[in-house]
């Protein structure tokens, strides 16, 4: 196996709980597609081949842990609905919203879906993603779900590591009037696509326009007998209790959170669950609402930050937007909107083999023009990323 080292670039580690992890002048060897050693470049053992970053910044790869990416059509008129006075509540009342990205998904091939993907997928690579979770909940029938789960998988194609979420619990079908049965349909569903490989965790939307913690609680039942983990979809435009029910099944991560009390805090401290902080979804839907970011921090509840890229709530495609958004608009600090897209991102999914430059991690990273990665945080509609490094292979940028 041939070892490679990637010396004199400014490194951000991020290695420990705290702290940027900073290398000045440092280097990475890379062999088997692993990180073998981080250090100072006047420190690093020989290679077989050898790259020079020329001072350019070298940070994790980016994980984009919470997406809807796989879909048909779009939802530009509900922004124009919504800019004349309309809510995000009462457009999905009405039989948009979500349902209304149903029709399109069921209409579409998987062919079609793929196309439409990939390009989405490309466009967050081309900032820097290397781990990418895709959720389903826009088919809420069998065979939909089964080619959204089937279509994220494919996008791994690409050269990115891709975790898939069922979230058939999105929102309740046209053709079921009774939540309940749905929900025993959701529970059925699973046990299949589990089976077939192409479910690496469990989502619902916990809201009083989708589902009540109880019909939660069933979705996070089935998912525990078959031995997945759950996530949530939490206290987006209300308080449910939906953090204090994850909690309970110890999910890897409650997402939104705007409306997320203290002891919805307490009980994810607890639990070690991730507060997944998604400023897309804020900024588009023109919330106020702001999530409790102090009282988060306060309580030592890992914070991450992801695009939730859907055609609804928030169609962006730009993880780097997202940084600088957790900081304008969230007020957290650079370091943990950096932290929030690389280690707590990869732990929202359950993963610790990435998300930090240090020996042993997988050898995901990207270099960028700029000497220090709260450039990258301040600034926004920029992308400075050089090179993307997947698996310890050099990609596209
Ligand atoms: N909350 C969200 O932000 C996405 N799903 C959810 O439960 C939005 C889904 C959509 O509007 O299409
Ligand atoms: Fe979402």
């Amino acid at each position: 196996m041939k070892a490679r080292l990637w010396r004199g670039g400014v490194v951000a580690t991020l290695a420990g709980d705290s702290g940027w992890g900073l290398i000045d002048d440092g280097a990475l060897l890379v062999e088997g597609g692993l990180l073998r050693w981080v250090g100072p470049s006047a420190d690093a053992p020989p290679a077989d081949d050898i790259v020079e970053l020329r001072g350019a910044l070298v940070t994790p790869g980016l994980v984009d842990c919470h997406t809807h990416l796989v879909y048909g059509g779009n939802r530009a008129h509900e922004f124009e609905q919504r800019l004349l006075g309309a809510s995000y509540a009462d457009i999905a009342k009405a039989g948009g919203g979500i349902r209304s990205t149903v029709a399109a998904t069921r209409a579409a091939s998987e062919a079609e879906l793929l196309s439409a993907a990939t390009k989405r997928a490309r466009a967050l690579i081309a900032e820097g993603v290397t781990t990418l979770e895709v959720k389903s909940g826009y088919g809420l029938d069998c065979a939909t779900e089964t080619r959204m789960l089937r279509v994220a998988r494919q996008l791994a194609g690409l050269g990115v590591d891709v975790r898939t979420t069922y979230l058939a619990a999105h929102a309740l079908p046209p053709e079921f009037s009774n939540a309940d049965a749905y929900i025993d349909a959701v529970c059925r569903w699973l046990t299949g696509l589990s089976d077939a490989g192409l479910v690496d965790a469990v989502d619902a939307f916990c809201e009083h326009i989708a589902f009540s913690p109880a019909q939660v609680g069933r979705v996070f039942d089935a998912a525990r007998r078959l031995g997945l983990p759950v996530k949530l979809h939490a206290e987006q435009l209300s308080d449910q209790g939906g953090a204090q029910l994850a909690a309970g099944y110890r999910a890897l991560s409650c997402d939104h959170l705007e409306y997320l009390s203290p002891a919805g805090i307490r009980a994810m401290a607890e639990a070690g669950t991730v507060a997944v902080l998604l400023p897309g979804a804020f900024y588009a839907l023109r919330e106020t609402r702001l999530p409790p970011v102090a009282a988060l921090r306060e309580a030592g509840v890992p914070i991450a930050i992801a695009t939730d890229h859907n055609p609804g709530s928030s169609p962006t495609l730009s993880p780097l937007l997202m940084l600088n958004m957790a900081c304008v608009l969230f007020g957290l600090t650079p370091e943990e909107a950096w932290r929030g897209m690389t280690v707590n991102g990869a732990r929202a999914l359950g993963l610790a083999d990435r998300g930090r430059l240090v020996a042993g991690q997988r050898a995901d990273f990207c270099v960028w023009d700029g000497g220090h990665p709260r450039e990258l945080a301040a600034c926004f509609g920029h992308n400075p990323l050089l090179e993307r490094v997947f698996e310890g292979h050099q990609g596209e940028a």
